[in-house]
């Protein structure tokens, strides 16, 4: 029963609670989680970590006045529940559901949508720089975490808010993990300020503005912490003081802080995440402050929830779980390895075998498993943060010294590198391989992750060779072609599980540019339809396929391998051959495969009626699975069917057709 919770409607009910039913209400938030995600899944682990954050959030501030902006936005279940859609979130993720980010239509709550890592801090200064020019008093918050300063465009904001704006208020949540583990100096520098906390005049500021506060109950309290030295108010977590650093740091102890301050930016912290009177009086002391503030808040991914503690990296964001143990559902036997396993197995047979191969990984260890190579050869192994510009260019300039890095880099996260890709790897034309995860739909994330457009953008530049692997034997096949080219190569594969092909000891070179003929036309007199099913788009070709075949049509099956350069040859054959071609793409028909054959057939004035199956040209929504989302845009065998025999119905034959040309 959620006492408390239920009560809350809107913002303004959490202001009406005193601070120990806040802390029942901490509580209650975290069952309702833990309980809710249980069937669909969910982030729990980043969410379970902010709730007083949160609570404290909206205790103090006005949203929608005042503008929230949370930096990839995995993290706002709690605001969800405390802005009116507490009603919906067992529908979280699912199809006509919540959505699992913020998103500007879902609430007037959602002041800035995301999903991508490191937009917050720009996104939120844009705010600030209009709430200025319109003369407006809006409180803006951006809420970031440690790995978001892993990521260039944070500091591309940091490096501009101080000359920007005088009212900016940035909540840096640190719980020491990106979904992995976080990485580099920015994270042990974080770590530095946590474990040698230096007490500095902010911090006495900070101490005289507590006890100013008028006597109410959160007053008392704290005061009574800061009458134990401001230094009684921080947690366990903070408190391994090291008075040498102080010292010794030649700043008069401002060293530690000394990122944020260099930048013009006040910064106030460590704080412990969890206290909810001291992170209300926190917040209220950045309302007050006339410079730009970073307020550092230490918190715990997964509190409450014991499975989740013990594992931050499997419960940033999971599947269905078992309430009581955290467990999630075991694979059903049979189900063939994922993509990303193959490719991660395989990154392991490559490199043993030639030592230009390295991995790189942009922050994505476990989603892209580029983890067992880490595992097998770490010292082939590269995690950049979540950087995918520096990831690229980082390959780039490995690729100039011999090698063949491999960028395993989801393709919507790819969308951040593009000119890296144009200017850096396509331009001087470098053997940098990219291994496209995720591409296709990511069903429950939504239109932030699908990765739909990485065709498009790689096929309009010059010198890249684009791929798509039918099956994951395959796959091996065209990543140990790639190892063997000298230009950028593009491989896309999609999430989940692979067609359950066996994998060749030993893999093959394919040519580059070759398609590969699955089935010709049987030539038994009926009418002929060529399909060229890309990739994973396979075994949905094929089930059109034997439909068509069973009406007494002609069907030829061709897997064309490659997107760029188009096998021309056949292509033009069976172009010319069929009485209808249809293409078949997991990505959005705007520039894709489809436009590429479109394109051919009109170079080559070949006249032949084509049907493109993909994703029309809008942003695909999230549903519950890629087949609830495929039904919904007639991505489907039956509608497929439909439309080809509709079309072949005007269609003229393809003898008369080329008659037609001739003449
Ligand atoms: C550009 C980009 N690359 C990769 C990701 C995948 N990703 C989602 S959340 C996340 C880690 C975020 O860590 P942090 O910001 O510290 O928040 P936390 O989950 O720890 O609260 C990553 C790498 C992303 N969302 N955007």
């Amino acid at each position: 029963m959620s006492q408390h919770l239920e009560t809350i409607n809107a913002p303004p009910d959490v202001k009406k609670l005193s601070l120990q039913q806040l802390a029942v209400l901490a509580d209650e938030i975290r069952s309702e989680m833990i309980t809710g995600l249980a069937r669909n899944g969910g982030h729990l682990g980043p969410n379970l970590g902010v709730v007083e954050l949160t609570i404290a959030l909206h205790y103090v501030f006005n949203t929608p006045k005042d503008k929230f902006v949370w930096d990839v936005s995995h993290q706002v279940y709690v605001h969800k529940l405390l802005t009116g859609r507490r009603d919906r979130f067992g529908t979280i993720r699912s199809t006509n559901g919540l959505s699992g980010f913020a998103m500007r239509t879902e609430s007037e709550h959602d002041c800035y949508g995301a999903a991508h890592a490191g937009t917050a801090l720009s996104a939120a200064l844009g705010i600030c720089a209009a709430r200025d020019q319109r003369g407006s008093d809006e409180n803006v918050i951006a809420i970031f975490g440690d790995a978001a300063l892993t990521n260039g465009i944070s500091f591309e904001a940091m490096n501009n808010i101080a000359h920007t704006t005088k009212r900016f208020i940035g909540i840096l949540n640190d719980n020491e993990w990106s979904i992995a583990k976080n990485v580099g100096a920015i994270s042990n520098y974080l770590n530095k300020l946590i474990t040698h906390p230096s007490y500095n005049k902010l911090a006495k500021d900070f101490e005289r503005f507590i006890r100013r506060l008028p006597k109410g109950e959160l007053a008392l309290m704290l005061a009574r912490k800061a009458e134990e030295g401001f230094k009684g108010a921080l947690t366990e977590v903070s408190l391994t003081p090291s008075p040498s650093t102080v010292e010794t740091d030649g700043r008069g102890g401002y060293g530690n802080s000394l990122i944020f301050e260099e930048m013009g930016i006040r910064y106030l912290g460590p704080i412990d995440g969890h206290d909810l009177p001291l992170l209300i009086s926190t917040l209220e002391f950045g309302k007050t402050c006339d410079n730009p503030i970073v307020i550092h808040v230490l918190t715990k991914k997964g509190k409450g929830f014991e499975a989740a503690l013990k594992n931050p990296e499997k419960y940033h964001g999971l599947g269905p779980y078992d309430v009581a143990t955290g467990a999630t559902l075991p694979t059903k036997p049979g189900t063939p390895p994922n993509w990303q396993d193959v490719f991660g197995n395989a990154m392991v047979t490559l490199c043993k075998k030639d030592s230009t191969v390295v991995g790189i990984t942009a922050a994505m260890p476990s989603g892209t498993s580029l983890k067992i190579l880490e595992k097998a050869m770490p010292n082939r192994y590269y995690d950049v943060g979540i950087a995918e510009e520096h990831a690229v260019l980082f390959a780039c300039g490995m690729a100039t010294m011999g090698f063949h890095p491999v960028c395993a880099i989801y393709s919507t996260f790819l969308q951040r590198a593009y000119d890296c890709i144009v200017h850096d790897a396509a331009l001087q034309d470098l053997p940098v391989i990219f291994c496209m995860d995720r591409a296709g739909l990511s069903p429950q994330d939504g239109p932030t992750h699908h990765g739909l457009f990485d065709i498009s953008y790689v096929r309009s530049v010059p010198n890249c060779i684009a791929m798509a692997p039918k099956d994951e034997d395959e796959l091996v096949d065209m990543m140990f072609t790639a190892t063997h080219e000298r230009h950028p190569t593009f491989i896309r594969y999609p999430r989940g599980p692979a067609e359950g092909v066996p994998i060749k000891e030993q893999p093959k070179l394919l040519e580059i540019g070759k398609a590969e003929i699955i089935q010709s036309f049987p030539n038994n007199g009926g009418r002929k339809i060529a399909l060229f099913p890309l990739g994973n788009m396979m075994s949905m070709g094929k089930k059109v396929a034997a439909q068509l075949a069973a009406e007494g049509f002609e069907v030829a099956i061709i897997n064309p391998r490659f997107v760029k350069p188009l096998d021309a040859g056949i292509t033009e054959f069976f172009g010319r051959a069929a009485d209808l071609v249809v293409t078949f793409e997991d990505h959005v028909l705007m520039g894709g495969y489809g436009s590429a054959v479109l394109e051919f057939f009109n170079e080559k004035r070949i006249p032949t009626p084509l049907v493109m199956v993909g994703w029309p040209d809008q942003f695909i929504e999230h549903g519950t699975n890629v087949d609830d989302l495929r039904r919904k845009y007639g991505l489907t065998v039956e509608n497929t069917v439909a439309r080809i025999k509709a079309e072949l119905a005007d269609a003229a034959p393809a003898e008369r057709r080329s008659d037609l040309a001739v003449a």
